[in-house]
């Protein structure tokens, strides 16, 4: 025969009592916070208007240089976790600003960082001994512990998105960061070269890989406007996504770094995407064109270098009301590898 306890709430607080001092606490009291039906999560849906914030952006320019900042950046933060210096429960976003002849000094750091250009044009980064010139609309990696310095040689600032794992490498307490003795880090190789390397969809034939990281660098916005331009003729629209590409690894296929996925997607003038979910919490930066999402029950109108946060499994769907070109990141292969990742297409 089975001894089946009673309840005993009236037991509980002394049952607590013996606990505590002990470091222990009682499961079936939380149980139901960790075993949901779905995700909960603080993140909220927001939109950052670009030019609601370009002004504020600016401003900082004349209270601090980018060298005494290390990064003058200026950090998208999620209403729902404000203080928290984050854009959704595993990501940092922010708008980095490099002014005419500045300088950002090298550093590195286990947080991977892309950037995505949204305005200017002309400016460097330099990644482990290689600069690249950066224009509009490209992306530019900068994985896990790489020395990198920004510099900006033109007459025009230059503003680009950051986003980086932060929030996720601290909670797996892996940070580490040292500064470069220089400001900036010597150059071992032409502007240029990985991508002559590794982008052409060719490889020096020794080649191995040496890291979970793309050795491609700088995906040029041309390149993949190009291709998206080209295979829209298909006229193959994916009813949730329209027309939408991630960023590749091109030694393994995998996302250009391990911890997060990039996309660019093209949505044609009136296309309306399918209701769609998933798991990974995403950040857009509109590249061209205008439009609207509905995220949950609220909508969101959208133009050229806007920046705006999906969270986690609420409801998306984008309707564009011209030809438009949306750039995205999530933390999708941190969740797909470790087979988490969900998706509802079309039925939520
Ligand atoms: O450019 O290295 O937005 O270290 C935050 C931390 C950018 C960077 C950020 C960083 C950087």
């Amino acid at each position: 025969m089975t001894i089946v306890a009673d309840v005993r709430p009236d037991l509980m607080p002394y049952y607590k009592d013996d606990c505590d001092p002990k470091n222990l606490a009682p499961l079936w009291e939380v149980l139901h916070t960790f075993a949901r039906k779905t995700p909960k999560s603080d993140c909220q849906p927001y939109i950052w208007h670009y030019n609601e914030i370009r002004d504020t952006l600016m401003k900082s320019a004349d209270l601090i240089t980018a060298e005494q900042a290390e990064r003058r950046v200026l950090i998208l933060e999620n209403p729902g976790m404000r203080g928290r210096y984050r854009v959704t429960t595993s990501l940092f976003a922010g708008l980095q600003l490099i002014m005419p002849g500045e300088i950002a000094p090298a550093h590195r750091h286990t947080q991977a960082a892309l950037r995505f250009i949204v305005e200017g044009s002309g400016a460097y980064t330099a990644v482990d001994g290689e600069k690249t010139i950066m224009e509009e609309g490209d992306f530019v990696i900068t994985p896990s512990w790489t020395w990198h310095d920004h510099g900006n040689e033109t007459d025009t600032p230059m503003v680009w998105l950051d986003g980086l794992d932060v929030p996720l490498v601290e909670t797996l307490d892996t940070t580490f960061a040292e500064p470069y003795p220089e400001p900036t880090h010597p150059t071992s190789r032409p502007a240029g070269d990985t991508l002559a390397r590794y982008g052409m969809g060719l490889a020096p034939v020794d080649h191995q890989p040496q890291t979970a990281n793309s050795p491609i660098f700088n995906y040029p916005y041309s390149r993949t406007r190009e291709a998206l331009e080209t295979m829209r003729k298909a006229e193959e629209w994916d009813p949730c996504h329209g027309l939408k590409l991630r960023y590749v690894n091109p030694d393994n296929g995998q996302s250009a770094m391990p911890t997060l996925g990039t996309f660019m997607q093209l949505l044609p003038k009136g296309f309306e995407t399918a209701t769609y979910q998933s798991t990974d919490a995403t950040v857009f930066s509109v590249v061209e064109g205008s439009g609207k999402s509905i995220i949950g029950d609220e909508t969101f109108e959208w133009s050229k270098r806007d920046h705006f946060v999906v969270p986690c499994w609420a409801p998306q769907k984008h309707i564009a009301n011209e030809d438009a070109v949306l750039f995205s990141f999530s933390d999708r292969p941190v969740q797909q590898t470790l087979g988490l990742w969900r998706e509802n297409r079309g039925n939520a």
